[in-house]
């Protein structure tokens, strides 16, 4: 079990931009299971995307792995041999807690958790690449850039999971998704007050792209399919074939 997230449960004077800090890593299971809707089932289907679309002797990356979520679902569902995880954040304490949690299982599949920035890091001979809810806290044109690597470093039949937060070009509907997702957080426990903090905090730092902007980037780096397979409410998950 994790530590309950209240981080913006008392009043703050002075909202700054949210980072993925100690305090952050600490309660980040409790945070993102009340704070995004279906999070766990998009956990459970990157492993069923990793047991499908994994060749043997590649690597799989999972870039803005935090505490290795999408990297345990996948190492779980591996059945083919000589494949590599490796798993990125930028953060020290996510870093610090993913290798912990990684290593506290046994499996075939060794991972590699590094420290870097996934702008840095290099993509090679891979069949799977994971940005679950990472893209999102990039600029813009780091965004593309970055699409444009990963593209370059699959393997063709390779596959992009994509999930993101997003905005709606239909204001009534932007307006709706929002709000049940606002609903969403309160039913699970989150305060009027922490709801709308944590808004402040993020508001600069996750700029949310449409659904059309995804699928125009990942079509004009060269995609030959992209569709979402998951949504709900704002956030959703995209899977890309090269
Ligand atoms: C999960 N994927 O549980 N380089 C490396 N890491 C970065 C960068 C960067 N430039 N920018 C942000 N991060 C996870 C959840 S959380 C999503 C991902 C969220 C890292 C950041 O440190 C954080 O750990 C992660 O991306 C985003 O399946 O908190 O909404």
């Amino acid at each position: 079990m994790s530590n309950r997230d209240t981080i913006f449960s008392a009043p703050i004077d002075q909202i700054g931009n949210f980072t993925f800090d100690e305090r952050v890593a600490e309660v980040f299971p409790d945070m993102l299971q009340r704070s995004i809707p279906g999070y766990s089932n998009i956990i459970s289907a990157i492993g069923m995307l990793a047991e499908r679309y994994v060749k043997p002797h590649s690597n799989i990356y999972d870039l803005g792995c935090s505490l290795g979520a999408a990297t345990l679902s996948a190492r779980r569902n591996i059945k083919q041999e000589g494949c590599h995880i490796v798993a990125v954040d930028n953060s020290p304490a996510m870093v610090e807690r993913c290798k912990l949690h990684v290593n506290a299982y046994r499996s075939d599949t060794p991972v590699e958790v590094l420290e870097a920035d996934i702008r840095d890091v290099e993509i090679d001979n891979a069949s799977m690449v994971i940005l679950n809810f990472t893209l999102q806290f990039l600029s813009p044109d780091d965004r593309y850039t970055l699409l444009k690597k990963i593209y370059a470093g699959l393997k063709p039949g390779g596959i992009l999971v994509l999930s993101e937060k997003y905005t709606f070009e239909d204001d009534t509907m932007n307006e709706l998704l929002i709000d049940l997702h606002h609903a969403f957080k309160r039913a699970n426990g989150y305060s009027e007050l922490e709801v709308s903090q944590k808004r402040s905090a993020i508001e600069n730092v996750l700029i949310p792209d449409s659904i059309s902007q995804h699928k125009k980037r990942l079509t004009d780096i060269g995609f030959s399919s992209a569709e979402v397979w998951f949504q709900c409410f704002n956030f959703g998950s995209m899977v890309a074939v090269k």
